[in-house]
């Protein structure tokens, strides 16, 4: 026990943004002690952005299903989401709601931008990750994988908890 708790005290010198990159660096016990207060990210070197609350919005009768997710910029430069694929799904696009006097439509967006040091959220009303032609079924306590392509090369492969609208809230 003692051993086990002498890194973590070493640990405290570092700042929090050291020690989320010391985690994302392969140490998986490191990686597990900060699962619960970091969001999830994907595996490799320090990554611009980064991937919060993830959930999908399952519809009955094989109505498109809706992923929602926060996305956050830590980098000094605007980042764009500018292409969503998923190995769960034949088709998944950025969609925005707009509405147009007392009717709401939805139309397919190229990109959405996360501005510098910023959040941009893809939450319902708004943005959603349109998804449609499921490769098997896909119920409500299933999970999803999406990945989410930047404009600066990254990509950001997140599991996504699928919910049913009464989950949802
Ligand atoms: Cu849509």
């Amino acid at each position: 026990m003692t051993n086990n708790m002498r890194p973590l005290t070493s640990m405290h010198r570092f700042g929090r943004a050291q020690a989320f990159a010391f985690a994302c660096a392969g140490a998986f016990a490191f990686a597990l002690m900060f699962a619960a207060s970091t969001p999830a990210h994907a595996a490799g070197a320090a990554q611009a952005i980064v991937v919060k609350n993830p959930w999908v919005r399952w519809l009955p009768n094989n109505l498109p299903a809706a992923g929602y997710v926060t996305l956050s910029n830590n980098s000094d430069k605007p980042i764009d989401l500018v292409d969503v694929s998923s190995a769960d799904y034949g088709s998944a696009m950025l969609h925005q709601t707009v509405s147009s006097g007392s009717t709401q439509k939805m139309v397919m967006v190229d990109k959405l931008t996360v501005p510098a040091h910023s959040e941009a959220k893809i939450a319902p009303g708004g943005y959603h990750l349109m998804l449609e032609e499921p490769k098997h079924k896909i119920a409500p306590g299933d999970n999803v994988r999406l990945k989410l392509h930047f404009s600066d090369g990254e990509t950001v492969e997140t599991t996504f908890p699928v919910k049913s609208p009464a989950q949802a809230n």
